[in-house]
């Protein structure tokens, strides 16, 4: 039996690879394309708690939202909760201008579900750096994030989505809400 949920987010990259890991899971997303409300705050988990507020407000139905942030060390942790805003004004050129020797980072991904009685967050993160340049053929970050243990970024793997942060974070969702469906 699959078990159908709805996606909210402004970015059909996001949700065409969530949809694809929660397949695995015999989980079948929906796209709803909407331009959530994002509160400016240093905590990627309350954005999100926030955003799918707003996503079950405006579906009135189960829904997920997924909230994501790169942090790289020698920025203390910018653009962090800010990545989607300074991807869209500095984006990876800018990014590679500012980051020096020190290129370790982190991509986080959280995922809030709702079902409009209660929320629930489930947090994952990726440890990695930023490359010299921008390699690969990707979306957003892709081409200048490379995980830990690999040496090609996010755009050249082909196996993103099997170990991405986002693999991490909607895993946990997914063994969440398919026990809780027994
Ligand atoms: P929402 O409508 O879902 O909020 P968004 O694109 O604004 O879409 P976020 O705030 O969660 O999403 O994303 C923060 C930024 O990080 C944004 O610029 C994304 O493009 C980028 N990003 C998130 N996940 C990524 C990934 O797997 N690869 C590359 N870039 C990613």
């Amino acid at each position: 039996m699959s078990s159908n949920v709805l996606f909210a987010s402004s970015n059909k990259n996001k949700f065409d690879e969530a949809s694809k890991i929660l397949s695995n899971f015999k989980i079948n997303l929906e796209f709803f394309k909407s331009d959530l409300i994002e509160i400016q705050d240093d905590s990627i988990s309350d954005i999100a708690s926030q955003k799918v507020k707003d996503a079950f407000n405006k579906s009135q139905k189960p829904i997920i939202v997924e909230d994501d942030g790169l942090f790289i060390d020698s920025l203390n942790g910018f653009p962090g909760p800010y990545s989607s805003f300074i991807f869209k004004t500095i984006g990876n050129n800018g990014i590679l201008e500012l980051v020096s020797s020190d290129r370790t980072a982190k991509f986080v991904s959280v995922i809030a579900y709702s079902d409009g009685k209660n929320i629930e967050i489930f947090e994952s993160s990726i440890n990695g750096k930023i490359s010299d340049k921008p390699r690969g053929d990707g979306w957003g970050y892709d081409p200048i994030f490379i995980p830990e243990n690999q040496n090609q970024t996010y755009a050249e793997l082909t196996n993103k989505n099997q170990i991405s942060h986002r693999y991490e974070s909607l895993s946990k969702f997914a063994s969440w809400f398919l026990n809780r469906q027994e």
